[in-house]
């Protein structure tokens, strides 16, 4: 273990005094108050900044580059907190992150070409997610676009299909309100990520023009309220239902309905389902909670789903990981679906009660017009008995290598219950999920819909800036990362030493890449092609090579003593935890089977 101080600008006092004297160029952590006084703004870069400071922007990630030269100079006079992160993919996964926990977009910056490019994972990962990103991006100057100039790539081209909208900046005069627009569009409505592509002449061009606060566009009016009659309607199916179910997906908790959504169900006694990313919009350890439903959901909640008479789903756009095959999703059931995106309604579920507005201002309508509660006790009961029934449980034989899901219960055991958990993509994934408790909003993200080896590390590094900055310097953050998602992203460790984050990274290390070598042997006939890393680094080692804090784990009788050291030190660490390869994710429905069919063993599938 290194008991290396973390490098900050300040240890080097040579550094530090002759910024002071101004002999040496500043960093932008050495920046005096005075350089990040408000300046008039006097180009299309500074209305940019400007734009992003009206609109209460307080951090964003990024790296530098030729075309994005002069935001980032803009940026050099702004309070702004930038993270300049090593690659751009960990700077848009930050982003994304940031914004979840703060529940605000994101920003994120890049240069034109590769530096754009390498956005593009995180951008459709927001997409699919419905998470507020904003990012910018450096262009070539306009009377070079099109000639294939040095790092010139069409971004706008590039990015529209994993957007929820994007701009090509056109004129310095109104650039800092198509920044503020886009910033507006991201967080409104049905979030998602927006971009500005802003070509050098554009930025570098004088403007005075100060944008007034961020607005959305006028034609964007997304309808908050459902139709009082159609909510009447549904009202008298919900008091009718003998096997309700509440489905909350991750709508809920980006309207911040997730208090109304829990008030609605405890009132009227109504068991809760969550998609994955709904996870934490009920708590979990509350006897009417089933957890989540889908392809490694519990049991229960996939039985719940199977033998409802009436679910009624909210803020979900019905993911094939968690219906499997829809023909058979749900076979019992009326929906209703409370969304906010017409789009939505019956896209791959039919709707027999489309219900469309804010999530909370629909609930609340539906509220008023419950004459009573349905009568679902015995349906209750049957819910509590398949929680029984199929519990969540895993064996643990001590002369066995380490299995991950004791790993997660007792990272749970030792921390808060408000503690952020990110994650890669893989096994590990899924048992953070299971096997942890989540009990608050904002507290699990996760890469869902695009399923992004590599999310982890950089959204806890967002997810570190955002806890901060809103007053939680206390607050743990955990990631649960696979060997196979940390080697995707891992250089972000180099930024989380550098800015002295204090996170953990709990690798769960198999050697493999798991959940494809689970799939082989399931559905390959054990043909592990291309599965099987034979070697891994030493991610302690790397850890400390990093300047980070590094602990590996082989035994049970490690696994408390090193979380907690690793909990306590106050700065980034990671523990290489070599868990057991065999391990399985079960329960597990095979793709596109109904539901109700999940294996316990790979026998079952
Ligand atoms: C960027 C990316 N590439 C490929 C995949 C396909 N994939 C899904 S899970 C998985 C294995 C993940 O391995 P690891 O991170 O080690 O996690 P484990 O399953 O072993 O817990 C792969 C390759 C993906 N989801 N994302």
């Amino acid at each position: 273990m290194s008991e290396r101080a973390t490098p900050t600008p300040e240890a080097d006092d040579s550094t530090s005094e002759s910024a002071e004297a101004g002999e040496q160029p500043r960093t932008d952590e050495q920046r005096t108050e005075a350089e990040v006084e408000e300046r008039p703004v006097t180009t299309g870069a500074s209305s940019v900044v400007r734009a992003l400071e009206n609109a209460g922007v307080e951090a964003a990630f990024g790296v530098q580059g030729g075309a994005i030269m002069p935001v980032y100079d803009a940026l050099y006079d702004s309070s702004i907190r930038h993270v300049m992160m090593a690659h751009e993919q960990g700077a848009s996964h930050a982003a994304d992150a940031y914004g979840v926990v703060k529940g605000e977009p994101g920003v994120c910056l890049a240069t034109s070409g590769p530096g754009a490019t390498n956005l593009v994972t995180g951008l459709a990962d927001a997409n699919m997610d419905s998470d507020a990103v904003l990012a910018l991006t450096g262009q070539v100057p306009s009377d070079m676009v099109g000639s294939d100039a040095f790092q010139e790539t069409d971004t706008i081209g590039v990015t529209s299909p994993v957007t929820k909208h994007n701009y090509f900046a056109g004129d310095a005069d109104t650039v800092g309100d198509t920044v503020g627009e886009a910033f507006a569009l991201a967080g409104m409505g049905r979030p998602g990520p927006t971009l500005v592509d802003l070509p050098k002449d554009i930025t570098q061009a004088e403007t005075g023009r100060d944008p007034g606060p961020a607005r959305p566009p006028k034609t964007y009016n997304p309808q908050m309220e459902a139709d009082t009659q159609d909510v009447k309607v549904a009202a008298r199916a919900i008091e009718n239902a003998e096997k309700p179910v509440l489905l909350f997906g991750g709508g809920v908790i980006k309207a911040n309905a997730t208090e109304t959504a829990r008030k609605f169900a405890i009132d009227h006694g109504i068991p809760v389902v969550t998609t994955m990313p709904g996870i934490g919009s009920f708590p979990e350890d509350h006897d009417l909670c089933l957890s989540w439903a889908g392809m490694h959901g519990t049991g229960y909640a996939n039985m719940a789903i199977t033998h409802t008479d009436l679910l009624i789903a909210v803020g979900t756009r019905f993911d094939d990981r968690l219906t499997g095959g829809v023909d058979t999703f749900a076979p019992e059931a009326e929906v209703v679906h409370i969304d906010i995106d017409p789009a939505e309604i019956s896209k791959n579920v039919h709707a027999d009660y489309p219900l469309v507005g804010d999530a909370g201002r629909v609930i609340d309508q539906v509220d008023a017009r419950m004459e009573h509660s349905p009568d679902a006790r015995e349906w209750r009961e049957q819910c509590i008995q398949w929680k029984e029934e199929y519990p969540m449980d895993y064996a643990a034989p001590s002369d066995e290598p380490v299995k991950p899901q004791f790993v997660v219960e007792a990272f749970d055991e030792a921390t808060p219950d408000d503690t952020i958990v990110t994650t890669g993509v893989g096994q590990h994934q899924m048992w953070a999920s299971q096997y942890w408790t989540y009990r608050e909003p904002r507290t699990w993200v996760s890469s869902h819909g695009l399923g992004t080896m590599g999310y982890g590390l950089p959204a806890a590094i967002g997810a570190r800036l955002a806890a901060d900055q809103m007053g939680d310097e206390d607050r743990t953050v955990i990631c649960f990362d696979g060997d196979g998602s940390f080697l995707m992203t891992m250089q972000e460790l180099s930024v989380a030493v550098r800015e002295n984050m204090d996170i953990t990274v709990a690798v769960l290390n198999n050697e493999y890449i798991g959940m494809v070598r689970q799939w082989q042997d399931a559905f390959y006939e054990g043909r592990r092609m291309a599965a099987e890393y034979n070697w891994c680094p030493e991610f302690d080692r790397l850890a400390e090579a990093f300047g980070a804090r590094g602990w590996r784990v082989d035994d049970y009788d490690q696994v408390a003593e090193a979380i907690e050291e690793a909990l306590a030190y106050d700065g980034p660490s990671v523990i290489d935890f070599h868990i057991d390869p065999a391990e399985n994710v079960y329960p597990m429905v095979a793709s596109g089977a109904p539901n109700g069919l999940f294996a316990l063993s790979e026998d079952q599938l």
